[in-house]
């Protein structure tokens, strides 16, 4: 039986990744740059240094790192803005029932985002106080797809990783779940996630997982 679900959060809980497109658009336009929806899709659960640097590679330009870090900063400004307007209202559908639900259950609860907004999204969304322990971005060396975050989350709530599932919408936090030796479930589109032990379109649909089934088949 799981101890433990690790939640992502921008793509699952909230729908930042809009936020993130538009503030990336403006940055990429800045530059000449081209950049599109399909291209966004790459940047979702991979950090901002990690983003600009795909970004930029487009880009005949060479970029100092100080260049970088102002492009990064500039935005991160603009990121803010945007989710400064953000209210309980912007929580997915399913996203409140599905943290009852593992409340419910007696799972503790555990939110593993690589943004260093998390802190200030889970504010403005008023849903600080359901998690069990929330990951500072700041803290960790490498981002998704590397498993770091994910274990230091199953270390900080005390449980193994083989009784924790993680919750995530993105190819990286698919692989990052699946790399720190947890049950993953997609949410999303199941072309997309295969890697994923379960998928699910939204968190509307989300069951706790039963660890005799694994078979990506069904969850109970
Ligand atoms: C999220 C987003 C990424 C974003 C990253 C860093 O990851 O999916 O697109 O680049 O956070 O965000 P920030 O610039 O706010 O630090 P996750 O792990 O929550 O999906
Ligand atoms: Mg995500």
């Amino acid at each position: 039986r799981y101890q433990a679900v690790i939640f992502d959060l921008d793509g699952v809980i909230t729908d930042t990744a809009r936020y993130h497109y538009l503030a990336w658009q403006r940055l990429a336009d800045t530059q000449g740059v081209h950049f599109d929806e399909a291209f966004n899709e790459h940047l979702k659960g991979i950090d901002r240094m990690g983003s600009l640097e795909l970004i930029l590679a487009a880009s005949p330009r060479r970029y100092t790192d100080a260049e970088k870090l102002a492009l990064a900063t500039e935005k991160n400004e603009h990121y803010k803005e945007l989710i400064a307007t953000m209210t309980p209202a912007d929580l997915l559908p399913g996203a409140t029932a599905a943290l009852d639900a593992a409340r419910a259950a007696g799972l503790k609860i555990g939110l593993a985002s690589v943004s260093r907004n998390a802190f200030t999204v889970l504010d403005r969304l008023g849903i600080t106080h359901r998690f069990d322990y929330v990951v500072d971005a700041g803290t960790i060396a490498r981002g998704k797809p590397d498993p770091e975050i994910f274990l230091k989350a199953a270390r900080e709530l005390g449980v193994v990783p083989g009784d924790c599932f993680g919750v995530e919408d993105a190819v990286a936090g698919v692989a990052s779940i699946k790399a720190a030796g947890m049950f993953a479930v997609g949410v999303g589109d199941p072309r997309v996630l295969a890697a994923a032990d379960v998928v699910i379109p939204d968190l509307t649909a989300f069951r706790i997982p039963c660890t005799a089934i694994t078979n990506k088949t069904t969850i109970t």
